[in-house]
């Protein structure tokens, strides 16, 4: 549309590589890293440049990258928010200088005129899917199965929609409930310190664990080990994204249920660039496609899994 128009295509059709500027969210997670590889990756691959920030999960390190994008005058910014809220006055500039925006892994609140597209997974159905697999697998025979959730970090849309999607589903078996709740920030060390926590101030009374990544799970694991407690036998452990390192805690027996998230957003979002920068019309969103894992099909996909 109009906001595209003042693209600077003549001279790219010249010759010139597109400049990519990328706002990453930090290096918190397993899926975080592969992530970046596979961004970094992708732009050798579809020949642009890149100017790549990771802001070790701080709103404020990447608006001043975005800020950096803008004066650096690159083609397209491209922005992995670590939160949904308070982009509107940064992408106003993006948009005063007439630089697209396309989101990519998360997305913002701002208006839909501020960005282009969005290229991502489908999290709320990732909620979803890890509380019918519970279902399906750990039955209430014994009274109230007791669930403890790890939550990402907080205000990103992955914690929202793997929270809402996970709830939307618990709510139609009342016989399932959590007990607690709270945020490991997607890190080892977060999902490690929530479990513990909860271990020396409670009775340990939990069926459950329900991790929004892997990470946090593993960090999880630890935690109950060292408490001489038996992650993947006396708790059923399901996290989300699937990395190889969830892959061997599966293997190990450690986790029960991986559901995948898949990282490999470079080759989908430089082919949206291009297109863009082509004038093509750019679908609004662009969803990955996943599956849902357990210790029964660990062992064959690990040696194939990419990440
Ligand atoms: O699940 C988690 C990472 O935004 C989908 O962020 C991403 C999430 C991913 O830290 O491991």
């Amino acid at each position: 549309g109009e906001y595209l128009a003042a693209l600077d295509r003549e001279s790219i059709d010249d010759g010139r590589r597109i400049t990519v500027g990328y706002s990453q969210v930090g290096q918190e997670s397993q899926w975080r890293l592969a992530n970046t590889r596979s961004i970094q990756e992708a732009a050798r691959e579809f020949n642009m440049e890149l100017l790549f920030d990771s802001a070790d999960q701080s709103q404020k390190k990447q608006i001043e990258a975005i800020r950096r994008f803008i004066k650096e005058k690159v083609d397209v910014i491209v922005v992995s928010p670590v939160v949904e809220a308070g982009w509107d006055e940064v992408l106003k500039e993006a948009k005063e200088a007439n630089i697209p925006v396309v989101m990519s892994d998360r997305r913002i609140e701002a208006g839909d005129d501020l960005t282009t597209t969005y290229i991502g997974a489908d999290f709320l159905e990732e909620g979803r899917r890890a509380m019918r697999w519970l279902r399906e697998h750990v039955k209430p025979e014994q009274g109230v199965v007791r669930i403890l959730e790890l939550q990402g970090s907080e205000g990103a849309t992955p914690t929202e929609e793997r929270k809402k999607g996970f709830y939307e589903i618990l709510e139609e078996n009342p016989q399932y409930q959590i007990v607690y709740t709270d945020y490991g920030d997607f890190t080892y060390e977060g999902g490690k310190q929530v479990v513990e926590e909860y271990i020396n101030s409670h009775t340990w009374d939990v069926d459950i664990i329900y991790s929004h990544n892997d990470d946090m799970a593993l960090g999880a694991i630890k935690a109950l080990e060292a408490h001489g407690l038996k992650p993947g036998k006396d708790i059923t452990i399901v996290s989300v994204d699937a990395t190889k390192e969830a892959f061997q805690a599966m293997i190990d027996g450690k986790l029960n249920c991986a559901v995948e998230c898949s990282p490999l957003l470079g080759p989908p979002l430089m082919k949206a660039i291009r297109d863009m920068i082509a004038g093509k019309e750019m679908p609004l969103r662009i969803i990955t496609e996943e599956k849902v894992y357990d210790q029964s099909d660990a062992e064959t996909v690990i040696k194939t899994r990419e990440y």
